[in-house]
């Protein structure tokens, strides 16, 4: 037996209990020890059933993720679950906290199953890019039927003990300490001579139209293939005898085990939770929460109050008028509204969030209580600073001033205040109530209790927080701004923008970046065109045809034409015939002869571009590791999860083949495609990014 597993005995049951902290992920140690304690309890005399529990906070979270890629371990866990299933005693699970994937297939082992009413079950082995490999989609559906069981395996949703119950996935809901209600549980069902039940011994679940399904999983997935082969194990679960379907479950689970998209949700997984562990913060105790103060309530503003109010913190938005305040004020209540729709908050608690938590005040004064404040005005250096000015005036020493600037110079707004140590930038992206990422930038003299704030802050909001360093856009926004050129570019070349967006939506993007110009409306662009004019370099390529229909007073989605035409009540747009003429113009005043690209030719542009602005920002210290880039593109500008990142992208490409082409580009335009010296250097030393993220850890 192994220490990760107990075994003791309550006369008839031996209960079986698993300590691997801090979620009893199945370890090669875990299976041992539940093979071997199965061996003794068949062994030892007078045991007539065995009980499993978890220690700590979960029953089990399932496979151990750190052990995926390595060569495999015995027991493997599908033989272990068939181990459990076929003793001749009774098994009882009784579960708490979470049994997910592996787990949850270890209590469909067991023959009967006990959960406490908090206790959540699910099988969301898809978002890892696989599927549950250990019997889990050949005895769910048995349990379930087919169709519950492909929604819950193709979409990985935990489900809460009560429909679990009405599912059949669980027998039983009885809060207590869960060795204490497993050991009743199996003592009553030993007393009623309970039969052992296998699930693997029930009738195959009824098919569904499988096709169809497949179909529509992969149209919904944009791409990724685990939801969609998940649904074919089940299919199997329904069409063939158990035994032969577990095979069929082995044969998919390895197809995908094997993919690029299993090793790029896994690096999501893991670097998900790893972005916000920064090692320079060990150690160092953020500045206690517990009021936020807003500077400005338009969209921003109060989608950044709504998310502290969420978060049970209290907020004092500050505005400028009445009618301002009002209109303030009637932005949070939308967003409360929404949420208590959603079902996130009752009516007590949104009533209480809007007339006690929240207080919009006119006067600075009013802040002189709050332990942050997010200034969130329009963005321009003057009007900053006068912000600032006051809110140094205004808020009591210690409180942590920060700027939601989107590019600004966060260095030269800390410098306006006498109290740069306590300046910040807190970047948030919009609806910041909805939104998960969240750029933390931290200034030449940012005090390092207030970075550990800004994380502290980040984690109450439940975002995905991101350091980045000062420069002109920060992380995000300036790798957008290279990839959205290289589009551009495309363009005038001769790719349609209707073609890039659709290349890229089919690379797994939520959105092309037109259709993302026509909803963030194509007057900003237009603004940032005519301010950099001045300065730009005579080499950069600067498309110009879309600024023809700005001065025609269209700006996308909000005036309802753009790259596309928007029709009242309905979704989406429809390309809009204009631009191409608007291109043709252009093309012919430039003389460039327009040419084919294919759509593979147009994502590997657009991704080596943003590969190699995301290295120069790596490079240059902005972001600390590449993981912090591929969070940030994760979870602010829609880039598939299932591809990792675009460093992982990179890696999985070879950095060497992208550096090749970023070089070929070079040969077309030598001032923009210009190969970044990280780059370079790791092909050279034959490193990857991920080799970068290691030695960070
Ligand atoms: C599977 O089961 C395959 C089988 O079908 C077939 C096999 C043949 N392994 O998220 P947290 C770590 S696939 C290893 O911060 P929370 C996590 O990295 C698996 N480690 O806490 C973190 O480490 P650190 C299917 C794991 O309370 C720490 O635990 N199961 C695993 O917010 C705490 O995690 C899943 O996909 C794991 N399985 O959430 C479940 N799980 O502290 C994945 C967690 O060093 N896990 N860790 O950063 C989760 O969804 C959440 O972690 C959970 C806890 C809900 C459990």
């Amino acid at each position: 037996m192994t220490d990760v597993v107990t075994y003791t005995r309550h006369d008839e049951i031996a209960v079986l209990r698993i300590a691997n902290p801090p979620v009893n992920a199945l370890s090669q140690a875990v299976r041992q020890g539940l093979s071997d304690a199965m061996d003794r309890a068949e062994s030892e005399d007078g045991v007539k059933a065995v009980l499993i529990v978890g220690d700590g906070r979960a029953f089990i979270a399932g496979a151990d993720i750190k052990e995926f890629g390595k060569p495999p371990m015995e027991p493997n866990l599908p033989d272990l679950c068939t181990r459990i299933e076929a003793s001749p005693l009774l098994v009882v699970a009784s579960m708490h906290g979470v049994s997910l994937g592996g787990g949850l297939e270890v209590a469909l082992g067991c023959h009967y199953r006990v959960a406490q009413p908090s206790a959540r079950v699910g099988l969301p082995e898809v978002h890892l890019g696989i599927l549950p490999g250990a019997g889990g989609t050949q005895r769910l559906p048995r349990l379930t039927g087919a169709e519950k069981a492909v929604e819950a395996i193709t979409t990985g949703r935990h489900i809460k003990a009560p429909e679990a119950l009405e599912l059949g996935i669980i027998d039983k809901i009885e809060e207590g300490d869960p060795e204490t209600v497993g050991l009743a549980y199996a003592r009553d069902l030993l007393a009623s001579n309970a039969a052992r039940r296998p699930v693997s011994e029930m009738p195959n679940p009824q098919g569904i139209d499988w096709d169809a399904t497949h179909a529509a999983l992969l149209k919904k997935g944009r791409g990724q293939l685990s939801p969609a082969t998940a649904m074919r194990a089940v299919q199997a679960a329904s069409e063939l005898p158990f035994d032969e379907g577990i095979k069929r479950e082995r044969e998919l689970f390895m197809d995908l085990m094997n993919t690029d998209q299993r090793k790029g949700l896994i690096h999501a997984f893991f670097n998900e939770r790893a972005v916000s562990n920064l090692p320079e913060l060990k150690g160092v105790a953020p500045r206690a929460l517990q009021s936020i103060g807003v500077i400005g309530g338009g969209t921003m503003g109060a989608g950044i109050a709504t998310a502290c109010l969420l978060s049970g913190l209290n907020v004092v938005m500050i505005e400028m008028s009445d009618d301002a305040a009002e209109a303030a004020k009637g932005r949070i209540g939308g967003n409360l509204a929404g949420a208590l729709k959603r079902g996130k908050i009752n009516q007590e608690k949104h009533d209480n969030l809007l007339s006690i938590a929240l207080e919009v005040s006119q006067n600075y004064d009013s802040l002189k209580d709050v332990d942050l404040v997010i200034e969130a005005v329009f963005e321009e250096m003057d009007v900053k600073k006068q912000v600032f000015a006051k809110l140094d005036a205004a808020c009591k020493p210690g409180c942590v001033l920060a700027s939601n600037t989107s590019y600004l110079d966060v260095n030269e707004i800390a410098a306006s205040t006498t109290r740069p140590a306590d300046v910040i930038g807190l970047h948030f992206f919009s609806p910041a109530h909805v939104m998960k990422l969240l750029e933390v930038v931290v200034a030449d003299q940012t005090a390092p209790d207030v970075v550990a704030t800004g994380f502290a802050l980040g984690k109450m909001l439940g975002k995905v927080a991101v350091r980045a360093g000062v420069c002109d856009g920060f992380i995000g926004n300036r790798i957008l701004s290279t990839y959205r050129a290289v589009a551009g570019h495309m363009v005038l070349d001769g790719a349609s923008p209707f073609q890039i967006d659709d290349a890229l939506t089919d690379f797994g993007f939520a959105m092309g970046p037109f259709a993302v110009a026509d909803l963030a409306g194509l007057d900003i662009g237009w603004a940032t065109r005519k301010r950099k004019a001045a300065t730009r370099h005579p080499d950069e390529r600067v498309p110009t045809y879309i600024d023809r229909l700005c001065e025609q007073g269209h700006y996308g989605q909000k005036t309802g034409e753009g790259y596309y035409i928007y029709e009242k009540g309905k979704r989406g747009g429809t390309p809009n015939p204009k631009i191409l003429e608007l291109i043709k113009d252009e093309q012919q005043t430039l003389g460039i002869t327009p040419r084919d690209f294919s759509d593979a030719e147009i994502v590997r542009r657009y991704m080596c571009a943003m590969v190699n602005e995301a290295a120069e920002v790596v490079g240059e210290g902005i972001a600390r590791r590449p993981l912090d880039v591929d969070m940030t593109l994760l979870f602010g500008y829609g880039f598939p999860r299932y591809w990792g990142g675009p460093m992982k992208w990179a890696d999985i490409q070879g950095l060497d083949a992208v550096l090749a082409d970023i070089e070929r580009y070079g040969q077309e335009d030598a001032w923009f495609w210009q190969p970044a010296p990280l780059l370079k250097q790791l092909v050279a030393e034959g490193r990857t990014f991920d080799d970068l993220n290691k030695e960070a850890a």
